[in-house]
């Protein structure tokens, strides 16, 4: 069991972790930093902490061969985009360092998040400050800090709020642009997420595609938006994707955070879509174990609330809600995310839920990974990083490039030099839903006797990230939306260019689970494939970016919510399949 620190000593004990030769990039390992939820921090405190994010952002970048490595430029940077290494030309590898869709995602990014508070801590001279994070259990909008332009700050005066945006001290360009034909295949047009120098970083409700050819009709549409009522619109996002409406039987993101956290068996399927993908087909398959529920790992919630900030609708029944479909934000997308400062806020609070989990399965000194399962290998989703090897195993072992670290040497954030402030989320019992609201809350597996499988819903010729949604329809009348319900919900939190080549090896294939309410699920158990008149009764939809024709005739990208088309080209199957228990 985990030993409460004292906080009162200046230097965590490392005499016998083994750990000094991995610490080059620590700044200081004292005094112990304790990472609070944003929202409690004092008057003093947030201006320490903005006046850092300032100063980080003021540094120049550096040179390539000779990169400032306390920039926010080169540490937003070694996220995704400006990519290095072989995933530079090459869309099989990733051109960026850091890893999804495996079992590095939560400890890469907890050495991540370290490297970005080292440097606050430095430019700042302030050895004593700690991250602090967007608490999204507690918060289910965005915190007010991250929304306001302005920001006034003791001696300096008013400046731009450092944590609203991130103006890019250097450009970059997407060498993988390529030529993509709209929905009928008549026009062409270049996807190009190039951004240039002094890019400001955007949200939902506006959209940041500035390559080339979507320049002007990003500024035509950004200049629709009523800025007054922007973070309105952001906040009425969050808050669907975090709570779900209550005509869903689908979780928010807040519940599958609680459900990772509290719930996982093990590290492995804790950690990444794809081993928690890997153990619900098992779970699938074997109907007597459907009293475990399906295993949520951490990844989906965090992949949610990506999405959710850039500007992805949640595809909730009410579709009158007015938050614009060609919002494009920067977190959305894997290429740029790091860039938008609340990322780090983000992905502390998931670092939080990880550290949650250690503590609830008694993991906070040791735990492994499972050789071989699948998650291990760095072609499973994403392709491997810059310097890594197509075939190496992913395991405790393997470097967090580039940080210094293994993922054996972030176990124990005690001994990184930090804690959370969380006290009221060390409570065995998972947390309770929130008293003012009427949630959804996910078929208890006691009374499902129905399952569904999505299978085959492909990455790669889609342009960046999307939402797939199960629609259960009450009876045969097509398109009878008004007693639909939204029983599935799969956020792909993925990058403009995925692989595309039949031969590459890289698994690019979504699968989702739902248990299915009662009366929802065509008679008995079957499989059959999109198109097929059983799906009538269970749509599959995908929200993404398509190029379309405007009103002008003019090719766009529009965000649509599209049924798939089960053309082979596109998804290799999809197949849906149903399991009923009987009983
Ligand atoms: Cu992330």
């Amino acid at each position: 069991m985990l030993q409460r620190v004292d906080f009162s000593f200046s230097s965590p004990n490392t005499s016998n972790s083994g750990l000094t030769s991995h610490l080059k990039n620590t700044y200081a390992m004292s005094p112990f930093r304790l990472r609070k939820n944003i929202a409690d921090l004092d008057e003093k405190e947030l201006n320490d902490l903005v006046l850092a994010f300032h100063l980080l952002q003021e540094e120049g970048p550096g040179t390539a061969e000779a990169p400032n490595e306390d920039s926010f430029y080169t540490i937003a940077g070694y996220h995704g985009q400006p990519f290095r290494g072989a995933g530079y030309g090459n869309r099989d590898w990733w051109g960026g360092y850091c890893h999804h869709g495996n079992v590095l995602f939560p400890t890469w990014h907890r050495a991540y998040v370290l490297r970005l508070e080292d440097a606050l801590r430095k430019v700042s001279n302030k050895p004593n400050l700690a991250l602090p994070y967007w608490d999204e259990f507690a918060d289910s909008i965005v915190p007010n800090i991250f929304t306001q332009r302005k920001y006034t700050l003791p001696v300096v005066g008013e400046i731009d709020n450092p944590l609203f945006s991130y103006k890019l001290a250097q450009g970059f360009f997407d060498n993988l642009g390529r030529i993509a034909s709209d929905q009928a295949g008549t026009t062409t047009r270049k996807v190009d997420y190039s951004k240039p120098k002094k890019y400001e970083t955007v949200r939902c409700p506006y959209s940041g595609l500035v390559g080339e050819d979507d320049k002007a009709a990003t500024e035509e549409y950004n200049a629709t938006i009523n800025e007054a009522q922007a973070t309105e619109r952001l906040n009425e996002n969050v808050y669907y994707w975090l709570r779900s409406p209550a005509t869903n039987t689908v979780p928010g993101m807040r519940q599958l955070y609680i459900n990772a956290a509290w719930k996982a068996p093990n590290y492995t399927v804790f950690s990444n879509t794809t081993s928690a993908a890997k153990w619900n087909d098992d779970i699938f398959s074997r109907e007597h174990e459907w009293e475990d529920d399906f295993v949520v790992s951490v990844e989906r919630p965090h992949n949610g609330v990506h999405l959710a900030v850039g500007g992805y609708d949640m595809p909730d029944k009410d579709r009158n809600r007015k938050t614009p479909s060609q919002a494009n934000g920067d977190m959305g997308e894997n290429d740029t995310a790091a860039f938008d400062p609340i990322f780090f806020f983000h992905h502390c609070f998931i670092d939080m839920v990880f550290w949650l989990w250690q503590f609830h399965h008694e993991a906070t000194e040791n735990f492994d990974i499972i050789p071989f399962y699948p998650g291990t290998s760095p072609i499973d989703s994403q392709g491997p990083t810059p310097g890594m090897s197509a075939d190496s195993q992913l395991n405790m072992e393997t470097p967090l490039t580039p940080f210094r670290y293994t993922s054996r040497d972030v176990v124990n954030i005690q001994e990184l030099g930090y804690e959370y402030k969380c006290d009221k989320y060390l409570q065995k019992d998972p947390l309770p839903p929130p008293p003012i609201d009427v949630l959804p809350l996910p078929v208890p597996p006691s009374m499902s006797r129905s399952a569904v499988r999505v299978t085959g819903i492909s990455r790669s010729q889609r342009l960046g990230s999307f939402v797939v949604a199960i629609w259960a329809f009450p009876s045969d009348k097509e398109d009878d939306w008004a007693h639909a319900t939204l029983v599935g919900l799969e956020p792909v939190f993925s990058r403009w260019h995925v692989p595309g080549c039949a031969n590459c090896s890289n698994s690019l294939t979504v699968t989702l689970h739902a248990h299915l309410p009662p009366g929802s699920s065509p008679t008995g158990s079957d499989k059959f494939k999109v198109g097929d008149e059983k799906e009538r009764k269970l749509k599959i939809m995908v929200l993404d970016n398509q190029l379309i024709k405007d009103d002008k005739g003019l090719p766009r990208k529009k965000r649509v919510l599209n049924p798939i088309t089960g053309d082979s080209k596109v998804d290799p199957g999809p197949w849906i399949e149903v399991r009923k228990v009987s009983g």
